[in-house]
């Protein structure tokens, strides 16, 4: 793959980089992004049933089995070549902020620290009333699958319903997180925007603010992307063929 020498040589002497990832640096491990128009879970399942919290709610059981399902995918998948050249770029950079939206752990298990996790864990679930964390056990108690329902767990200390550690419509991101991003996003020299399209916000203005400061701006992305500004790039491709490349 050939890259501009121009956007080379901000990679190259890059003090800061962000990289803010979404669900297609996951895709190549087998995990469903949400908006692809074919494989995309929101294609398939309505989010307004799933994903907020007036649908659990209404029907905790729907909501929690279909949580469950997605976690035993993720269990069942490995970090692919896209995870573990963020992991690598961060040895090679002198300070690398990694910022996701996404809810799996792939960026953890191909050896990157310190994640910004702006839409929660599907593998840290809390108590619906009193938000104690909950300890997953590593096997759930029925083999879960897409449509079916299962009862969600019961807080230790309070006895409320366990709900999914994941950031739904309408509800707030974690403020320690969001305002983390938002910091390195400000100070940043180089962002890379990985697999994402950048529709859902405040998560979406993390590249917005890296590049009105200006920063050089860098998209990894199958899909054509709308490019604003004179700092911003498009690498078309999928992640764990670009990042790998990038880093050669
Ligand atoms: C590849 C690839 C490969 C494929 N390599 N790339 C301003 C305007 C309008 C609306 C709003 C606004 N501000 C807030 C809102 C409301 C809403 C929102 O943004 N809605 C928009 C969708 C219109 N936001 C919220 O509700 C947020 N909360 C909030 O604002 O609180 C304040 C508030 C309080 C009270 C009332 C109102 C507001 C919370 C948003 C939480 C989003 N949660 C989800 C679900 C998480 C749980 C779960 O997993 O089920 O997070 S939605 C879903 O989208 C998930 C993702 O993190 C997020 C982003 O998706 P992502 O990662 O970009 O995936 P895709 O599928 O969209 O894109 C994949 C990309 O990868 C594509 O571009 C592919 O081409 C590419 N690709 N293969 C590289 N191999
Ligand atoms: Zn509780």
């Amino acid at each position: 793959m050939a890259f501009d020498q121009g956007l080379l040589a901000r990679v190259r002497d890059a003090q800061h980089v962000v990289v803010f990832t979404g669900a297609g640096v996951s895709a190549e491990s087998g995990i469903a992004t949400f908006r692809d128009a074919l494989s995309g879970l929101w294609s398939r399942f309505d989010p307004m049933r799933l994903a907020t919290p007036e649908a659990f709610e209404d029907d905790p059981e729907l909501v929690w089995g279909w949580y469950e399902w997605r976690r035993m995918q993720v269990l069942s998948t490995q970090p692919n070549p896209g995870h573990l050249a963020i992991a690598e770029l961060a040895k090679r950079v002198p300070k690398l902020t990694l910022v996701t939206q996404n809810v799996d752990d792939l960026h953890e298990r191909a050896g990157s620290t310190d994640v910004l996790h702006l839409h929660g864990s599907l593998h840290q679930p809390r108590c619906s009333q009193c938000a104690a964390p909950f300890s997953m056990p590593p096997e759930p108690p029925v083999e879960p699958a897409a449509g079916r329902r299962l009862a969600p767990p019961c807080c230790e200390r309070c006895g409320g319903e366990v709900r999914p550690g994941v950031v739904w419509f309408g509800e707030s991101l974690p403020v320690d997180a969001l305002e983390a991003a938002f910091a390195a996003a400000a100070e940043c020299d180089l962002l890379l925007s990985v697999g994402t399209s950048g529709v859902v916000y405040p998560a979406a203005q993390v590249p917005e603010i890296a590049l009105r400061a200006g920063a050089a701006v860098v998209h990894v992305n199958p899909q054509p992307q709308a490019l604003g500004g004179r700092h911003e790039w498009l690498l078309a491709g999928a992640a764990g063929e670009v990042l790998p490349s990038l880093l050669q």
